[in-house]
């Protein structure tokens, strides 16, 4: 019952090109699962220059902003939807501080990564951004979100 009143939110989810690269993308996904949260949609996809320029925008203004687009457009990325109650923060704790050599031990930066330009994995900041993201990748990328197979009857 407690849970049911809770808000069901959606994040986005990014394996980027070095964790694509060093075959990190099972090691990720695995710890999504095993926290509880459940994957609604992932591809592979070569991001274009005007989606990653578009997705890092509020960035835009920073010196590392070139450096940033030309390492996301670098490789292919696994672009991932995962649902669940919470599960923006939650996803954001999992993958740890921005900074790799600050994210504790026990996250995917702080256990899998050393630099911030190398950090393996984006998440949503906030649901509506995480709508947003999804919503964009939707329209782009032919990223479509599955039906839940537990509201199909048995054979
Ligand atoms: P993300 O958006 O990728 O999930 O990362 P975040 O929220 O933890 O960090 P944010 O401040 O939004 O930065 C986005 C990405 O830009 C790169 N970055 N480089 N060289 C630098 O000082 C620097 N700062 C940020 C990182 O790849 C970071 O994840």
């Amino acid at each position: 019952l407690v849970a049911s009143l809770e808000q069901v939110d959606e994040t986005y989810i990014m394996v980027k090109p070095d964790g694509v690269q060093r075959g990190l993308v099972g090691e990720i996904i695995s710890r999504f699962e095993k926290k509880g949260f459940k994957l609604t949609g992932l591809k592979l996809f070569q991001c274009p220059q005007d989606l990653a320029e578009e997705h890092y925008k509020d960035l835009k203004g920073k010196s590392f902003f070139p450096k940033l687009i030309e390492y996301i457009v670098s490789g292919p990325v696994v672009c991932m939807a995962w649902e669940g109650v919470g599960v923006v923060a939650a996803a954001r704790k999992l993958i740890g501080a921005t900074n790799p050599l600050q994210a504790e031990p026990g996250t995917i930066r702080g256990d899998l990564a050393v630099q911030t330009g190398r950090n393996v994995v984006h998440g949503s900041d906030s649901p509506e951004n995480g709508k947003r993201e999804i919503g964009r990748l939707a329209l782009l990328a032919s990223f479509t979100l599955v039906m839940d197979i537990s509201r199909l009857e048995p054979l």
